[in-house]
C-alpha cells in the first residue's frame, strides 16, 4: 500500500509517497503560510497533495500542534502565524477522498526514529529543535501520546524562570530560548531580524554574537536531555529538526551534557531519517493502524 505522507511545520510543509518498505517517492516542499485563519493552510495543503493523491490508498499527518481527535489545536500559536486550530483529518479526508491520521511531528518522529533502532532500545526520546522544540516519548516500546495528546511536549518545560516570555504563555520555556525562532528572537545589533539559519552561518564565520546564540540553545538543550533522563530513563535521546540537525550543534550540546554529573548522561545521535522522520512515522502508524 502507498500512503500520501505529510508533515506540517511552522516553517515548512512537506509531502511524500511513502511504500510499505518506507521506500520515500515525488517528495515535496512548500512554505508554511503564516496566516492566522484555516483557508491558507487549507490551500497549500490542497496544493501540496494534488500531485500526489491519485497514486495513495491513504493519508498520514505529522503535525506541528497538539492534535486531538484529528484538530490540531497549538499550544504555541505564534509558530503557525496565530492559528489556533485546525481540522487536519477532516480537511484531508475532504480534500483527497482517503482514509487520514494524524499525529503530533515530534511524536510521529519519535516514533520512525525507535523503528530504526528497536534491536537495542525499548525507551528513547525524541527531540526536534526547528521551528519550535518538540518531543515524542517511547517507553517501554510503546509510543507516549497522553490522552489528550500532549504527552512528550519537552519544548515547554521550564529553562529559565527569567526567560522571554513563551508563545505558550509561560514564561522561560525551552522553546522560547533554544528553538530556531527563539535563537533568532534574542538576536540584537547585526544579527536582528535574521533567522537561526542565517545565525548559524554567521556562527560559522566566527561572529561572537551568533556563537554566543547557539551556544545558549545548545546549553538549554542539554538541561532539557538531563531532566528527560532523570524523568524516564530513556537509553538514547535522538535529535532532529533544522536546528538539531545542524552542523557543530549535537557535539555542542554533548560537549554541555558531558560537564553534568554522569547519571544524567545518555547515548545522543542525531536523527537516522534525516528530515523524514516525521513522514516516515505517520506512514508506519498509519500502516500499523490500517493492515
Ligand atoms: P519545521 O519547523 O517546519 O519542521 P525545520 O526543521 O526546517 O522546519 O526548522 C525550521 C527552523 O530551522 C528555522 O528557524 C530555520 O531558520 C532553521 N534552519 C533551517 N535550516 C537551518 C540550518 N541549515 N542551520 C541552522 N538552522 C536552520
Ligand atoms: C511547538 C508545538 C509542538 C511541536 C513543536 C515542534 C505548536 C504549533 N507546536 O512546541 O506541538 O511539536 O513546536 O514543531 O504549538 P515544529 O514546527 O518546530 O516542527
Ligand atoms: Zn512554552
Amino acid at each position: 500500500m502507498t500512503t500520501l505522507a505529510i508533515d506540517i511545520g511552522g516553517t515548512k510543509l512537506a509531502a511524500a509517497l511513502v511504500e510499505d518498505d518506507l521506500q520515500i517517492r515525488e517528495r515535496r516542499e512548500l512554505p508554511t503560510p503564516a496566516s492566522k485563519t484555516s483557508p491558507a493552510l487549507r490551500d497549500a495543503l490542497k496544493t501540496l497533495v494534488q500531485p500526489l493523491q491519485s497514486q495513495a490508498h491513504r493519508v498520514a499527518i505529522a503535525s506541528t500542534g497538539i492534535i486531538r481527535e484529528g484538530h490540531l489545536l497549538a499550544i504555541n500559536p505564534s509558530n503557525l502565524g496565530g492559528l489556533l486550530h485546525f481540522p487536519l483529518v477532516q480537511t484531508l479526508e475532504a480534500l483527497t477522498g482517503l482514509p487520514t491520521l494524524a499525529i503530533n511531528d515530534a511524536q510521529a518522529a519519535a516514533w520512525a526514529e525507535y523503528h530504526a533502532i528497536a534491536d537495542e532500545t525499548r525507551d528513547m526520546v525524541f527531540i526536534t529543535v526547528s521551528t519550535g522544540v518538540g518531543g515524542g516519548v517511547v517507553n517501554d516500546g510503546q509510543l507516549v501520546t497522553g490522552t489528550g495528546g500532549l504527552a512528550g511536549h519537552l519544548g515547554h518545560t521550564l529553562a529559565d524562570p527569567n526567560g522571554p516570555v513563551c508563545g505558550c504563555g509561560r514564561v522561560g520555556c525551552v522553546e522560547a530560548i533554544a528553538s530556531g525562532r527563539g535563537i533568532a528572537a534574542a538576536a540584537q545589533g547585526s544579527l536582528a531580524g535574521c533567522d537561526a539559519k542565517t545565525i548559524f552561518a554567521r556562527a560559522a564565520e566566527g561572529d561572537e554574537q551568533a556563537r554566543r546564540l547557539v551556544a545558549d540553545s545548545a546549553q538549554v538543550l542539554a538541561r532539557l536531555i538531563a531532566d528527560t533522563k532523570a524523568v524516564t530513563d530513556c537509553q538514547r535521546v535522538v535529535v532532529g529538526g533544522s536546528v538539531g540537525l545542524a552542523q557543530g550543534y549535537l557535539s555542542q550540546v554533548r560537549a554541555c551534557l558531558e560537564r553534568m554529573p554522569s547519571v544524567y548522561h545518555v547515548e545522543l545521535s542525531p536523527a537516522h531519517y534525516r528530515h523524514d522522520a516525521g513522514l516516515l512515522g505517520a506512514a508506519l502508524l498509519a500502516k500499523g493502524e490500517k493492515d
